[in-house]
C-alpha cells in the first residue's frame, strides 16, 4: 500500500515571472506551489502588489486581511508590505496511514439530504468494532449527540452519503443548488454557504474529492458507523484531491468552523517543520485561543510517525496543530483492536493526551463517497476502511459530542478533563499519552451526568 507521506517543510517561495496577476478564486491545483501568507493586507494593497509585481493573490480571510500571495519573491513582498507580517507558507496534509484514493469523479453539487437516517442495530456489531472497544455501540436512548455540531475541517464531505445526509449542519438562511442567489444572507462573509464552505476551491459546495474527510465525517457522526449518530456535522473543505493543503487555507477554514456554531473542531490533519513555526503559526494559534473563549473543544491528530512509518515522540518533535498548547485542546494517538499503541501512533506523555482506535493493519470502516450526486436512497450507501491517527481523531471528537450533548454545562477543558480521567488504562502508556488512558464513552458519559 502506498503510504502517504506527512510533514514535508515545503518553503513556497515562487520565483520567476507570474503570469496574469489579479485575485485567484481556488487554490493552486499544485498545492505544493503554494503561495506565502500575509496578515494585516487590505485587498486594495493585495491588487495594487499583484498588479506591480505581475503576481497574484488570493483573500484568505477579508476581515482579517489574510492574503495569499503567488509568484511574487518573498523579499519583494516584504519590501512593499512592512507591515504585513510575512507567513512562510506550510503544506500540510491528512494523515491516513494506508493509502487510500476514492474513485469519485466529483463536481460542485448541492446538498440534498432528506434521507430518512438508518441506524445501526445489534446486527452490525462486527462491521464496527471500534465502537464496542470503547463502550460506544449501545448508548442509552437519548445519548447520540443531538444538538451539538462537530466541524469535519478536511478534504471536504459528501454530503449526500445516506448515512452523513440526515446529519449535516445546513444553513437555513443562505441557499445554495437551486437556492443558490450569490448574495450572503446571514451576512457571514460567504454567500450560499448552505452546507458549509470550500475554502481550497473557492465555493460554497464542499464536496470530498478524496475521500478523508467523508470517512472521518462518519467515524464521528455517521448514523451507522458514527459515534455520535445524531451529532451534526459541518463540513469545511481545505484540503485538495491529494489530500493536502496550506496552512493558511486550513487556518481560514478552523476561523469559518468557530465562527458557524462548531462546537468540536475536528482536525485529522497536520504537519511538522518546528523552524517555521514561530510566525507561521500565530493566526491558527490565535483562533485555537478564540475557540477556548467560546468553549469549542479542537481535536487533532498526533501524526503518524512521519516518512519511516514508526510513532515518534511530539514531545520532542512536535507536530502542528497537535501540539498546540490550549486548554481546549485534545492530540489523539491510535491503537489497534487490543488497545495497544499501532506502530505508527505518534506518541507524547505530555502532548498526546489520549488514545483512540484509528485502525492497524485493517482499517476502521466508515463512510466514503459514492456516486450519489443528485439524489440519494440506501442503495448509494459507500463504505471503505482507512487507518491512521485521522481515524482515531474523530472517534474522539464523536466522543466530545455525546459528553456534550448531555450536559452542556461543561468547559471545553473540563469536556477534555473528563475524557481523559474516565477512560480504560493501559498501564504501557506511561510517558507515552498523557492520560495513560484510552477512551471510554461509557465511563465518560457516567461522569458527565
Ligand atoms: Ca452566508
Ligand atoms: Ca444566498
Ligand atoms: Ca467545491
Amino acid at each position: 500500500m502506498k503510504r502517504m507521506s506527512w510533514g514535508i517543510l515545503i518553503l513556497a517561495v515562487a520565483c520567476g515571472k507570474g503570469g496574469g496577476g489579479g485575485e485567484k478564486f481556488g487554490a493552486p491545483q499544485d498545492q505544493t506551489q503554494a503561495g506565502i501568507i500575509a496578515s494585516c493586507t487590505s485587498k486594495v494593497q493585495a491588487a495594487s502588489v499583484a498588479e506591480k509585481f505581475g503576481g497574484s493573490y488570493r483573500i484568505l480571510n477579508e476581515k482579517k486581511g489574510l492574503i495569499e500571495f503567488y509568484d511574487i519573491p518573498n523579499d519583494t513582498l516584504q519590501a512593499e508590505l512592512p507591515k504585513a507580517k510575512l507567513k512562510a507558507n506550510q503544506v500540510y496534509e491528512n494523515l491516513i496511514e494506508n493509502g487510500f484514493s476514492a474513485s469519485a469523479a466529483l463536481g460542485n453539487f448541492p446538498y440534498v439530504g432528506g434521507v430518512t437516517p438508518q441506524y445501526r442495530d445489534s446486527t452490525m456489531t462486527s462491521y464496527f468494532p471500534y465502537l464496542t472497544q470503547i463502550d460506544a455501540y449501545n448508548l442509552p436512548a437519548g445519548v447520540r449527540g443531538a444538538g451539538v455540531t462537530i466541524a469535519v475541517v478536511d478534504s471536504g464531505v459528501h454530503y449526500n452519503h445516506p448515512h452523513l445526509s440526515p446529519n449535516i449542519r445546513t444553513n437555513s438562511r443562505d441557499g445554495h443548488g437551486s437556492s443558490a442567489n450569490g448574495r450572503d444572507e446571514d451576512g457571514n462573509g460567504y454567500s450560499d454557504d448552505y452546507a458549509g464552505w470550500d475554502f481550497y476551491n473557492h465555493d460554497a459546495y464542499p464536496v470530498d474529492d478524496n475521500g478523508h474527510g467523508t470517512h472521518v465525517a462518519g467515524l464521528a457522526a455517521g448514523t451507522l458507523s458514527g459515534v455520535a449518530q445524531q451529532a451534526k456535522i459541518l463540513p469545511v473543505k481545505v484540503l485538495g484531491s491529494r489530500g493536502n493543503g496550506d496552512l493558511g487555507t486550513i487556518t481560514a477554514g478552523i476561523l469559518y468552523a468557530i465562527e458557524n456554531g462548531a462546537d468540536v473542531v475536528n482536525l485529522s490533519l497536520g504537519g511538522s517543520g518546528a523552524s517555521e513555526m514561530g510566525s507561521a503559526l500565530d493566526e491558527l494559534v490565535g483562533h485555537i485561543r478564540l475557540a477556548n473563549d467560546r468553549n469549542i473543544v479542537i481535536v487533532a491528530a498526533a501524526g503518524n510517525g512521519g516518512s519511516d512509518g514508526v510513532g515518534d515522540c511530539n514531545d520532542d518533535q512536535p507536530i502542528w496543530p497537535a501540539s498546540i498548547e490550549s486548554p481546549n485542546l485534545m492530540a489523539v494517538g491510535s491503537v489497534d483492536g487490543s488497545n495497544q499503541l499501532t506502530r505508527y501512533s505518534n506518541f507524547g506523555g505530555r502532548s498526546v493526551h489520549v488514545a483512540a482506535p484509528g485502525g492497524d493493519n485493517v482499517g476502521l470502516l466508515s463512510t466514503v463517497p459514492g456516486n450519489c450526486t443528485t439524489s440519494c436512497n440506501s442503495t448509494h450507501a459507500a463504505y471503505g476502511r482507512m487507518s491512521g491517527t485521522s481515524m482515531a481523531t474523530p472517534v474522539v471528537s464523536g466522543l466530545v459530542a455525546l459528553v456534550k450533548g448531555v450536559n452542556r454545562g461543561l468547559a471545553a477543558a473540563e469536556v477534555i478533563e473528563l475524557i481523559m480521567e474516565n477512560g480504560t488504562s493501559v498501564p504501557e502508556f506511561d510517558g507515552l499519552i498523557r492520560s495513560r488512558q484510552v477512551v471510554n464513552a461509557g465511563k465518560a458519559l457516567e461522569a458527565a451526568r
